[in-house]
């Protein structure tokens, strides 16, 4: 496919999954090329290049090169019709941007490869296991209240998915890898069951490309 919009990604990096959510409920026609981090390509020098944190998502789109997955999913909103990510209300707004940040910036950092990989070496497999179980309870717990503590909506704030909910439906994959009980988060999973209701889900959803999947 000759297609100038081109996202490097990876097929479980949660970081990546928000990206093609956006990406599909935008309607953008995108390519993907994978950047093995198992295989740690994302230290390579043409991927340095690309993203000098060694990390996807990256993404090229109208001649630029993009990093940050909140930062590209801002881009897209704001040159792009359609699906709106992030409400006008600057309220709503700060809200999206706050549980958005919730996955972001308080877990996902915590539950990264690099992190993981420098805990398991300190303390080992198991520690690894309770590090990052305990991290991602920490962060839904809170994600949770803030659902809770407004009336249900069927999205994380209205009756469309947005910037929050493109967050929250891959850190809700990635708690499943990693054996997270989440009886306790029964808004968290209505909106991933909502979400699952999609086309965008199914487009973006890791187990698509999987190797060998
Ligand atoms: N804040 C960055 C995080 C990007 C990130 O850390 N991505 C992970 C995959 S989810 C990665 O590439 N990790 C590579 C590594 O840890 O070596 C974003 O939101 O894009």
């Amino acid at each position: 496919m000759n297609c100038k919009t081109v996202l490097f990604d990876y097929w479980r990096s949660s970081a990546s999954y928000r990206v093609r959510l956006a990406l599909s409920l935008k309607q953008i026609v995108y390519r993907r090329v994978p950047v093995n981090l198992a295989g740690g390509e994302q230290a390579l020098p043409e991927h340095l290049a690309r993203n000098p944190m060694a990390a996807v998502p990256v993404l090229d789109i109208d001649g630029l090169r993009l990093t940050q997955s909140l930062a590209i999913i801002e881009y897209l909103d704001e040159t792009r019709d359609g699906h709106r990510l992030l409400a006008d209300d600057p309220a709503i707004k700060a809200k999206e941007r706050a549980l958005a940040l919730i996955v972001a910036a308080d877990i996902h950092p915590l539950g990264n490869l690099t992190t993981l990989n420098r805990v398991s070496s300190l303390g080992g497999e198991q520690a690894k296991l309770e590090w990052v179980q305990h991290h991602i309870s920490r962060g839904l717990t809170a994600f949770e209240a803030v659902l809770a503590a407004t009336p249900r909506t069927r999205f994380c704030t209205g009756s469309v998915p947005g910037v929050a909910d493109v967050c929250l439906v891959p850190q809700l994959y990635n708690a499943v890898r990693w054996e997270v009980d989440l009886a306790a988060f029964p808004h968290c999973r209505a909106i991933d069951e909502a979400f699952a209701e999609l086309p965008a889900y199914h487009e973006s959803h890791p187990d698509k490309f999987a190797p060998n999947g």
